[in-house]
């Protein structure tokens, strides 16, 4: 043993001279174990279908299960579109949804749909009508969705009509308040494919799920309303507190069924190890304080920590009040760390804490079981975080507890819901009969009664019978719905709740301006999508990451600022860090982003004494989510109509770059000192993850100071950018790849020290994106790219991960993916910078859109095209990329790739726009967005001249500038421009292939303008 140990370190040390000796040369022998191969084996084929323009996508079969397409508005909840048409997830009633820290996100399940809702054709034909749900048993079922549209279609061979049925949310860029509605429009086509007229109607239903998470424990009752209005017919679910009846007799004394108080549990029947052989006396052994709790005993599971299960079970008892009462604290894990209620083997009430040590009353209503025998079984069946359960004080009552829930109006997801139909709805009678043709599962569930009260502890769905229409043999007629809900109780309310005051209106607004918002959804995904030169493929991925927007990832507060969790209910506070990555926000909604910057880096989370940002809106310090505030700070400018943003903003961001350069220490343009960043660990030393962002955010400093006549902070700013720029090179360059400078006998854990780390150009990447150019010499940036695609991505972890266990699995063996650091040269450093393993698309996003700015094409549509390969719907849904949580933040970098791919530069105040498209320039047509408006721009070359269009499909853009690029052969060229076909005069300059031109008057273009400029020799 020791002799291997001595052979071994003999080996490490000749290994490390080795590398030594070349440290300036190029490549050094790669590291056995480091089982990434240099040969990524891309086929040609392989790379050609990368650039195909392609199709549409379209699912059927079992792809159909994992689909689950946002499709609410953007920060109003989350409701999923399946694969099938049918809706899922339902969180829109403001509860806190924790979707995991990510060891089992990464997994292939079908959302599941906990409120019932849904459409069914009804077809009359031959005197016998039929209704047919449109679901996954319709027949054939076809699923294409683009963000922000889907389109589901239904086919069976033996029905007379077939449907597709198209449902969006308002989504339209730089329009927030209308793309951020709490609805979703169906327009249902029914088409006659028979050769015989038939009658069509459609069926909707909705559930009454008003007070859904609240019903089992507060005494209100739901109340169900058809309304028609203006043509118009609305369902509309609300809720409200059960008045007291009237000569009520007065309630009988309670009965404890159990306070344990005792010594032991009495007749309760324990199994497992979680609870012992009696009740806690208080808080157990590393536990947080509990508290809530009666007397001095109760039920308390953290025995030995979370880990230990067992169950504890009630003797037989007979319900003979109306409610039965008790203190609940611990885990809020359903099923598993739970009070049941048993009666005949079936669970009928169940409850979970809230992840608090805090007991505190809850309440299920029995009154139904009065007069039956029931158990009750507390569960640990969890070993995790808060896999424990406290329980006390067990009472049946006759009366509710009042507190906690407090005054139903005030619970989070009280509130409405509506369905609306455009157009009139056939009698109630005539409804019943079309219901008498439904299956008897669809007869149950449905009710067409148009005033109904009932328990909040019933389940009730009502509907609504549209007309029935002639359709002659290929006829088609398409029926207009709108869903919408109202649930203004969240914590820090809804930026919706200042327009609305319930559904009705919602849907009503939605109807009222159908044509617009409809119309304007429709022209950006046409813009976006059909219009564009750019592989399909590619369009849906990097646009599929946008629908983060309108999941429980985001939030816009009552007070219009944007706030959003890093992935589902996981890690809060808009984290700086993490939002460094993200671009697709500033550059679709700027501002929601600008709103995030002002209320919370430079407002709850800044402490204007020193310019720390906190970087959850706390006072805890994140070096790279510092500077990346620096860098956002300047995007939210760039993206903005004028220097308004900045004016106001400018001192604040100006004391926050000092606050990375008092950090610096020297102002030698290098931090050294401890950096806590997004890893979740600190970098010791020089390095270039933060050193990029600091050194982008050094230049855009410059830039912002010169913009604000603040010469001498620029030319501080720009001498502390040139030495880190010097030193860098100097220090951090190993000859292939950048460094980082450690000492790892003081820091042996978290670092990269040789590592090469996919995000060691991070600042780099921003720079491009923001017009700074070059913050390193262009080479070795390339070579550094070029390294990272070589050491670090996979076309299959498996052999890698095989070897180097990841934390958490984000891609499976057999898939293709980027390391987020590996050692290829030097030792592997298992105690190295946290998630060196695992695969994360943000930095996959980040990394490919600087490729494409290098030019690294084909690299970086692989890199993205492992992504589309890895969430294909037979794995999982293509919508939801994983990391800590769902819809996880980072991925909206996805945004950086699609500008990079236009070579995309603007500056709204300066009026500038610039393109130099990177995929086929020669015939390259793509949308773009600007401060007030946006557009789709084109370039096309021939032989002798290049033709570049923009034109406004929405809103304004003025442009006092722009910029393109022309073959580097071109030394001369002349040119010519007009604005909606008027000449417009110009001055121009071209230099190593950038073509810039001057307007010598300002200009806007309006919707449905174009601008054309035809460069020629
Ligand atoms: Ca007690
Ligand atoms: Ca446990
Ligand atoms: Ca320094």
């Amino acid at each position: 043993m020791m002799r291997k140990l001595s052979i071994t370190i003999i080996k490490f040390a000749a290994f490390c001279l080795f590398v030594a000796s070349l440290c300036s040369a190029q490549a050094a022998k790669i590291r056995e174990g480091h089982v990434i191969p240099t040969d990524k084996k891309l086929s040609k084929d392989t790379v050609k279908r990368f650039y195909e323009r392609g199709q549409q996508q379209t699912y059927q079969g079992k792809d159909l299960d994992t689909i689950g397409m946002p499709i609410g508005g953007i920060t109003t909840g989350q409701l999923y579109l399946r694969g099938d048409g049918t809706l899922g997830l339902w969180q829109i009633f403001n509860r806190h949804v924790f979707s995991g820290y990510g060891s089992d996100n990464y997994r292939t399940y079908r959302p599941d749909s906990p409120v019932d809702s849904g459409f069914a054709v009804v077809v009359e034909s031959n005197g016998r009508t039929i209704a047919k749900p449109l679901n996954q048993d319709f027949g054939t079922v076809e699923f294409t969705g683009e963000y922000p549209i889907g389109i589901v279609r239904y086919k069976d061979n033996n029905f007379p009509v077939k449907v597709e049925m198209e449902a969006f949310s308002p989504f339209i860029p730089l329009n927030a308040k209308d793309s951020a509605l709490p609805a979703t429009l169906f327009h249902i086509t029914v088409e006659n494919t028979s050769n015989r007229a038939v009658e069509a109607a459609i069926l909707g239903w909705l559930e009454n799920a008003v007070l859904s998470d609240s019903a089992k424990a507060v005494l209100a009752q739901r109340r169900t309303r058809i309304l028609e209005d203006r043509n118009r017919t609305l369902i509309v679910h609300t809720a409200e507190e059960t008045p007291p009846p009237e000569d009520a007799p007065s309630p009988r004394s309670k009965i404890i069924l159990a306070d344990f108080e005792g010594t032991d549990y009495g007749d309760w029947k324990s199994t497992g190890q979680a609870f012992g052989a009696k009740p806690a006396l208080g808080t157990l052994p590393e536990q947080n304080p509990v508290s809530g709790f009666l007397g001095k005993g109760l039920v308390n599971t953290y025995l030995g920590g979370d880990g230990p299960h067992g169950t504890l079970t009630s003797p037989p008892f007979k319900i003979n009040r109306k409610f039965i009462k008790f203190l609940i604290g611990g885990g809020n894990l359903i099923e598993q760390t739970c009070i049941n209620l048993i009666i005949n083997d079936k669970v009928v009430r169940t409850a979970v804490g809230k992840s608090n040590e805090k007991l505190e009353w809850y309440f299920w209503d029995v009154e139904e079981f009065q007069g039956s025998q029931a158990q009750i079984q507390i569960v640990d069946k969890a070993s995790g975080g808060w896999g424990h359960i406290n329980i006390d004080q067990i009472e049946l009552s006759d009366e509710p507890q009042k507190v906690p829930a407090g005054p139903v109006d005030k619970l989070p997801d009280y509130g409405s819901l509506a369905l609306a139909y455009d157009g009139k709805v056939c009698s109630s009678s005539e409804a019943s009969n079309i219901l008498a043709s439904a299956s008897d599962t669809l007869k149950k569930k449905l009710s067409v009664q148009n005033n109904i009260i009932f328990p909040v502890t019933q389940r009730r769905s009502t509907t609504l019978a549209t007309n029935m229409v002639k359709l002659a043999p290929g006829a088609r007629q398409t029926f207009k719905f709108v869903l919408s809900w109202f649930f203004p109780n969240h914590e820090h309310g809804h930026e919706y709740a200042n327009r609305f005051k319930n559904a009705s209106e919602v849907a009503r607004y939605v109807l009222d301006n159908h044509e617009r918002l409809a119309g304007d959804t429709r022209n950006w995904h046409k813009t976006f999508y059909e219009d564009s030169t750019l592989p399909r493929w590619l369009l849906f991925r990097l646009h599929s990451t946008v629908c983060n927007l309108a999941t429980g990832t985001c939030q816009w507060w009552q007070n219009g600022r944007f706030w959003a969790w890093e992935g589902v209910g996981s890690c809060a506070g808009t984290c700086t860090h993490v939002w460094n990555y993200a671009h697709a926000v500033a550059r679709l909604f700027p501002e929601l982003e600008r709103s995030a910057r002002e209320m919370q880096d430079f407002g709850e989370g800044f402490d204007s004494q020193s310019g720390l940002v906190g970087f959850r809106s706390n006072r805890a310090y994140a070096a790279d989510g510092q500077c990346g505030t620096i860098l956002k700070a300047y995007r939210e400018y760039l993206m903005s109509a004028d220097n308004t943003f900045l004016k106001r903003n400018w001192p604040s961001i100006k004391k926050a770059l000092e606050f990375s350069i008092i950090r610096d220490g020297n102002g030698d343009g290098l931090i050294e000192i401890s950096q806590h960043n997004t890893y979740d660990i600190n970098f010791e030393g020089a390095n270039t993850f933060v050193g990029s962002l600091y050194l982008a955010a050094l230049r855009a400093g410059e830039e912002m100071a010169k913009d604000m006549g603040d010469e001498e902070f620029a030319k501080r700013c720009r001498k502390i950018f040139e030495s880190g720029k010097r030193l860098t090179i100097e220090r951090l360059w190993d000859g292939e790849y950048f460094i980082q400078e450690v000492d790892l006998k003081k820091y042996p854990k978290d670092q990269y020290e040789k590592g090469c780390l996919s995000d060691q150009l991070f600042g780099q990447g921003w720079a491009h994106h923001v017009g700074l150019g070059y913050i390193y010499p262009p080479e070795n940036v390339n070579k550094a790219l070029q390294s990272v695609w070589k050491y670090n991505w996979a076309p299959d972890i498996g052999p890698y991960n095989i070897n180097h266990k990841p934390e958490r699995w984000f891609a499976s063996p057999g898939e293709p993916g980027l390391f987020t650091c590996t050692w290829p040269k030097t030792p592997y450093i298992a105690e190295g910078v946290r998630y060196k393993n695992e695969i994360w698309t943000g930095i996959e996003y980040q990394v490919a859109g600087h490729m494409v700015w290098e030019d690294m094409l084909d690299e970086a549509l692989a890199i993205c095209y492992g992504i589309e390969q890895r969430y294909h719907p037979a794995k999982h849904n293509p919508y939801n990329e994983v990391e800590c949580g769902d819809h996880y933040a980072r991925a909206l970098a996805s945004w950086g790739v699609y500008t990079a791919l236009a070579g995309y530069e603007y500056n709204g105040p300066k009026g500038h726009l610039g393109f130099a498209p990177r995929i086929s320039p020669e015939d390259f047509r793509a949308a773009f967005t600007g401060a007030e408006g946006w557009g789709t721009f084109s370039q096309k070359r021939n032989g002798k001249t290049q033709i570049e269009q923009i034109e406004i499909r929405w809103g304004r853009l003025r442009l006092k500038s722009l910029a393109f690029t022309v073959p580097d052969n071109l030394r001369r060229v002349k040119v010519n421009i007009t604005a909606a076909g008027k000449p417009v005069e110009v001055d121009y300059a071209l230099n190593d292939g950038r073509l810039d031109i001057i307007l010598k008057k300002e200009l806007v273009l309006s919707e449905g303008q174009m601008l054309q400029v035809s460069i020629s020799r």
